[in-house]
């Protein structure tokens, strides 16, 4: 009897111990901020911004600079969800995006303080583009 109580406590205390490794691992991962900035990359006079359609927009807050031609480069990685049918409504874009490829569009420079902002056709999903 006083065996079977030790062992259960005991494998109990372990299955703690694991339990709690466990969540730590998967807290490193999730706390991983995301760098907004890889998201954009300037080439000579071109401003690069890159943004991944894939449930929902990744990243899908990002900071670019005004002043400078731009180009949003919209990867799709076998996107089959909503937001896949990108609109944006000051560009007037409205396409559904191929489920592989990459869409690019091209934006002239953007006034100071000017924002993008890119939606799923449910308007579920966006992202927005703020040049500063
Ligand atoms: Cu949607």
């Amino acid at each position: 009897m006083d065996q079977k109580i030790i062992i259960g406590l005991v494998s109990l205390f372990s299955m703690g111990i694991l339990f709690f490794s466990f969540s730590d691992r998967s807290k490193n991962i999730s706390v991983e901020p995301i760098k907004t900035n890889s998201a954009v990359q300037t080439e000579n006079d071109l401003q690069v911004i890159t943004i991944v359609a894939y449930g929902g927009y990744t990243p899908h807050k990002i900071s670019a600079k005004a002043g400078i031609k731009s180009r949003l480069d919209i990867k799709t990685k076998g996107t089959y969800d909503c937001s896949s049918a990108l609109v944006i409504p000051s560009l007037n874009f409205k396409k559904n995006l191929p489920p592989f490829g990459v869409t690019s569009i091209n934006l002239p420079a953007q006034a100071k303080g000017s924002k993008i902002t890119g939606l799923c056709s449910m308007g579920m999903f966006f992202f927005d583009i703020n040049f500063e």
